[in-house]
């Protein structure tokens, strides 16, 4: 795991990302308490608490990349608890919740209940700043019963709970929509208490919830990324910026269709203009700023397994050598995207 600035990691939240089979215990154990887990694996499960904290389990790995386990931890004291299907975790200033729906023939009534459940959980706590989603889509490219593309289904569902929280939640946070291997919907969120998220759009990228109808009936309800200013420092802008699954989108087109070490690189240069300080600055960000190479705790996905070498050596020589990456063989959300890239810099 990454040791850079080891002080930003008892700030706020951070998190590990560390081998299944190897979870750190004992006095080497990252210090801090467990908000949540999500398990990163070879077959599903529903959300549970298991050793007392909220855990996802998705499937998300085959023979070509390893199984692994992100720990999200605070310094603050945790409480955690079951909610209908979902499980949550919080300390005060934030929250975990993670839950799974099963595989149906159409997602969006059951992704709007979802999600209406979600926010409502997480409003009615006051943790009114969304901070961070995740939605882990099977078959997230196939044709659902009615023969809507399973993601284009799930944006409806989630644009719907979202338009019908408008009041409640006006803004959208980071989020990834991504494959994963096995039919359901795995989501979790971090969400915090009011005052400390700022979301960004990329001045490369036209904001997703204004993406034309020609990518499905509903656009897709997210930030290219939440900046969360660290928590007692209000005025401050130390905190963590999370970095959306980011594809190569220019505008609202995938560009380099046929082209893997393009599409990464592209990407790469979107996360570059998202996280500079320039775009920080026109979001009201003053004085704080990212490159690249800040990136961390990052995911890689990989539509197809024989293009993991290149993006591996791609990511590998662009970022950092102490760098966390995770590596995932799944499909991204439209067919023509090969790559998507997501991480947190500090
Ligand atoms: C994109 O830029 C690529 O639907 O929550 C990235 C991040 C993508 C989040 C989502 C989708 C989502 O449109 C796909």
């Amino acid at each position: 795991m990454s040791n850079r600035q080891p002080e930003a990691r008892l700030q706020g939240l951070w998190s590990d990302l560390v081998p299944v089979a190897a979870t750190p215990e004992g006095p080497s154990a990252p210090r801090g308490n467990v908000l949540g887990r999500i398990r990163f694996t070879d077959a599903p499960a529903e959300a549970t608490l298991d050793d007392a904290t909220p855990l996802l389990t998705t499937h998300m790995t085959n023979e070509h990349v390893r199984p692994v386990e992100e720990i999200w931890r605070t310094a603050l004291p945790v409480r955690t608890g079951v909610a209908d299907d979902a499980v949550f975790a919080e300390d005060g200033e934030h929250v975990f919740y993670a839950v799974r729906l099963g595989p149906q023939p159409v997602y969006r009534s059951q992704v709007r209940e979802l999600y209406e459940s979600a926010l409502e959980f997480a409003w009615e706590r006051g943790y009114t700043d969304l901070v961070r989603m995740w939605n882990l889509i099977g078959g997230i490219t196939s044709p659902n019963a009615d023969g809507l593309e399973i993601y284009r289904d799930f944006c409806t569902g989630r644009a719907e709970a979202f338009a019908a929280f408008a009041d409640r939640f006006p803004q959208l946070p980071a989020a990834t929509g991504i494959g994963t291997l096995s039919p359901g919907v795995d989501v979790c969120f971090l969400a915090a208490k009011p005052g400390r998220a700022v979301h960004l759009e990329n001045p490369r990228q036209t904001p997703a919830y204004k993406y034309p109808s020609q990518y499905g009936p509903k656009s897709p309800s997210f930030a290219r990324a939440t900046f969360l200013k660290d928590a007692g420092a209000p005025g401050s802008v130390t905190g963590s910026l999370f970095v959306s699954g980011t594809a190569s989108i220019l505008g609202d087109d995938t560009v380099h269709a046929d082209n893997v070490a393009f599409q990464a690189e592209e990407t790469l240069r979107n996360i570059e203009a998202l996280v500079g300080g320039d775009n920080l600055r026109a979001h009201g960000l003053d004085g704080a700023g990212y490159d690249v190479k800040d990136l961390d705790q990052v995911k890689v996905y990989v539509r197809d397994a024989e293009h993991l070498p290149v993006v591996r050596n791609i990511c590998e020589s662009t970022l950092p050598a102490d760098t966390d990456i995770s590596y995932f063989n799944v499909a991204v959300c439209r067919p023509d995207l090969l790559v998507e890239i997501e991480g947190v810099c500090r």
